[in-house]
C-alpha cells in the first residue's frame, strides 16, 4: 500500500529520501534479511516492533533499518506508530514475513509521483500452495462487498495489511474514499510466508479480522475531510 500524506514539511534529510516503508514486525527475524535486502536503494525501512522475542529488532538494526518502538501491542498500533514516525513525501506499508516483495512497490510509488493516484493498493495474487488460505480469501471477498456498499469502491483485495487490531488498513481506505482520494489497485505476487502465521493464517485470526473490519465499515463517514 502506498500513499502520499499531506505533510507540508519536507523530509528533514532532503529530497534524496522521499519514500519510507513501514514494516510491522512481530517475530520475523527469519524473514527480515530477505525483506530488507529488497527495499529499493535510497528508501528508508521503518521496522515497527512491539513485542518480538526473537531478536527481530537487533536483526533489523544490523541490516540498516530504522527500528520504531511502540509500547502498545497489536498490528494496528504498530502501523500507526510507523506512519507517525515516517517523514518522507511518500509512505508505503509492507508485511515483513517475506510473503510480499518490497521492490514491487516501485511502480506504485511512480504512480503516486506521476500524480495519477493518491493511494495505491496491492491485490495479492497467490504464488504457491498455502500462500493465502481459503478461509482468509472468503473473509476478504465478503468484506470487499461490504466496502463496495459503503464507499462504491470496487477493490478485489483489502490489502495485505489487516488490523487495529485488524481494521487499520481498511480504515485508511474508507477514510481516503470518503475524502475523495483517487485509489487504484494492482496485482502483487503473494508467496507463502516465512515463519509462523499470526493474523489471517489462522481461523481465529481471520474471524477477528473480519469482525474488526466489519466494525470499521459500519462506522458513519468521518466529518472532517482528509486532503491528499
Ligand atoms: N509490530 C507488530 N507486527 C505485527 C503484529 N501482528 C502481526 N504483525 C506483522 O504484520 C505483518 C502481517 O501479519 P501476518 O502475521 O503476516 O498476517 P497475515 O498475512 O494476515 O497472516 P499470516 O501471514 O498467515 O500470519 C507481518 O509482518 C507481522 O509480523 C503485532 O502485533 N505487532
Ligand atoms: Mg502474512
Amino acid at each position: 500500500m502506498t500513499t502520499s500524506p499531506s505533510s507540508p514539511e519536507p523530509p528533514p534529510d532532503g529530497p534524496a529520501r522521499s519514500v519510507d516503508v513501514v514494516l510491522p514486525c512481530l517475530d520475523e527475524a527469519a524473514a527480515l534479511p530477505w525483506v530488507l535486502r529488497r527495499i529499493p536503494p535510497g528508501w528508508r525501512a521503518l521496522v515497527v516492533d512491539n513485542g518480538s522475542t526473537d531478536g527481530s529488532d537487533r536483526v533489523a538494526r544490523e541490516l540498516g533499518a530504522t527500528v520504531v518502538r511502540e509500547a502498545r501491542r497489536g498490528f494496528g498500533a504498530a502501523c500507526h506508530a510507523g506512519l507517525t514516525a515516517a517523514t518522507a513525501e511518500i509512505v508505503c506499508f509492507c508485511d515483513c514475513d517475506a510473503s510480499l516483495d518490497p521492490s514491487d512497490l516501485v511502480p506504485f510509488v511512480d504512480e503516486i509521483r506521476s500524480g495519477a493516484a493518491d493511494l495505491v493498493l496491492g491485490r495479492r495474487r497467490p504464488r504457491g500452495r498455502g500462500a493465502w488460505p481459503a478461509h482468509a480469501r472468503a473473509g476478504n471477498a465478503a468484506l470487499s462487498l461490504l466496502l463496495r456498499r459503503r464507499t462504491g469502491l470496487r477493490l478485489r483485495d483489502l490489502g495485505p495489511l489487516p488490523a487495529r487490531r485488524s481494521g487499520y488498513p481498511l480504515e485508511m481506505v474508507v477514510r481516503a474514499a470518503d475524502a475523495g482520494w483517487r485509489i487504484t489497485e494492482h496485482d502483487v505476487p503473494y508467496a507463502p510466508r516465512t515463519g509462523a502465521s499470526k493474523v489471517t493464517g489462522t481461523w481465529r485470526g481471520t474471524y477477528q479480522a473480519v469482525r474488526d473490519m466489519s466494525r470499521v465499515l459500519q462506522e458513519p463517514p468521518a466529518r472532517e475531510g482528509v486532503t491528499p
